[in-house]
């Protein structure tokens, strides 16, 4: 198909609920769609990037700026046939993978619109229909504040819980929520807060019987995570410090986690992501899929992704109005009794953009021919 327009499209969705992680507070989200034309179809990308550098280097501005001047030329007018003729093109550049993500998304999609296929039949060995999810949790100010938020998480149907922590916001709130709810699935998240010198309080989390303990080193790091993999019990599970398949292989091979948070927009596109899932199946090392508080646009491609085999601890992707009041695109994504989430039937990404409400919201927009 021959890539006859790109548009890219920049809204801020005030969120349900504010959400608090070690690096900061966000009330809002701001967010880039990608639309990719071809032929009377369209193809949907979302950027994983926030506004500020807080999470990764990227921000709206950098893939924006990056969309428009490098990948968005690399595409236009090209035959691409494949997921594979995009990775391709794009293999001359370093880095920014949340804007390669979201330009190759939009391919994925717009491929499989084309041909009326839900996008899920282009990923080699999907195992599932619905996908086992949880639900992450943000700071809050006091612990009598996180156990009415958790407790009204647990009556909605999660089954498994992510605390976001911090150094001062760790053993005293994990060991709040694990005795009001021993049997619960519970896992932390500490997005890079703490270094070697915080082992003891890391150690001690121990006790807690967490399925894991989410990147609590340093954002790039994989050797300290290695290091202090060999001192504590729990797992660790690396998210920031994974930004390709070599990343993870480097990492596995290190011993610097025993499961992985494959997030699209991180590594770099759903090629990127089902890569080091299918590295990850063939070491008998289980993934799940995390989580950008993506709209549905992003939210579908993560549960297709999260249909393949080894992705078997439930995922960060919780219903829509976890989120958002009022998505971009529908159908909302519900949670089942069983805390999975199904993967929605119809062609590509299986949601449609309300383009009405995308472009009376739009903050800012560019068309590329
Ligand atoms: O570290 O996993 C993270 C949200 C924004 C940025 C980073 C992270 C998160 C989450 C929420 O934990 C995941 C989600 O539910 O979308
Ligand atoms: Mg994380």
């Amino acid at each position: 198909m021959i890539i006859e327009r790109i548009q890219l499209h920049l809204i801020e969705l005030p969120l349900a609920h504010p959400f608090e992680t070690s690096f900061g507070r966000e009330l809002t989200r701001l967010c880039i769609l990608v639309s990719m034309q071809s032929q009377g179809a369209t193809g949907w990308g979302e950027s994983a990037a926030f506004g500020g550098p807080w999470y990764s280097y990227e921000t709206i501005d950098t893939n924006w700026h990056v969309m428009e001047d490098y990948l968005a030329p690399m595409l236009l007018g090209e035959d691409i046939r494949s997921p594979g003729d995009v990775v391709a093109r794009f293999r001359p550049v370093r880095g920014h993978p949340m804007a390669r993500s979201a330009m190759e998304n939009a391919a994925w999609d717009l491929l499989a619109t084309a041909d009326s296929l839900p996008l899920v039949t282009m990923l080699p060995g999907s195992v599932r229909d619905r996908v086992p999810v949880g639900v992450s949790v943000g700071i809050e100010e006091t612990v009598p504040e996180l156990l009415e938020v958790v407790s009204g998480f647990v009556s909605e149907g999660y089954r498994r819980l992510k605390l976001k922590i911090k150094p001062g916001w760790d053993i005293v709130p994990v060991r709040a929520v694990r005795e009001r709810w021993p049997d619960y699935l519970l896992q932390v998240d500490a997005n890079s807060a703490y270094s070697l010198d915080d082992i003891e309080t890391l150690r001690a989390l121990d006790e807690f019987e967490l399925l894991l303990i989410e990147q609590p080193l340093h954002h790039d790091d994989i050797v300290d995570h290695a290091l202090l993999q060999q001192q504590i019990e729990t797992a660790i599970c690396l998210d920031e410090s994974i930004h390709s398949p070599m990343h993870a292989r480097w990492a596995l091979d290190l011993g610097a986690c025993r499961n992985v948070n494959i997030k699209v927009g991180r590594v770099g596109g759903l090629s990127a992501a089902i890569e080091i899932h299918d590295l990850c199946l063939a070491r008998g090392v289980p993934v799940w899929c995390g989580g950008m508080l993506e709209t549905n646009v992003g939210r579908a491609a993560n549960v297709a992704l999260a249909t393949l085999p080894t992705f078997t601890l439930p995922g960060d992707i919780s219903a829509s109005a976890r989120y958002y009041k009022e998505d971009i695109a529908e159908p909302n994504f519900e949670l089942n009794g069983d805390s999975t989430i199904s993967l929605p039937d119809g062609p590509g990404l299986g949601v449609t953009v309300d383009v009405r409400r995308l472009e009376a919201l739009r903050l800012r927009h560019l068309e590329l021919c």
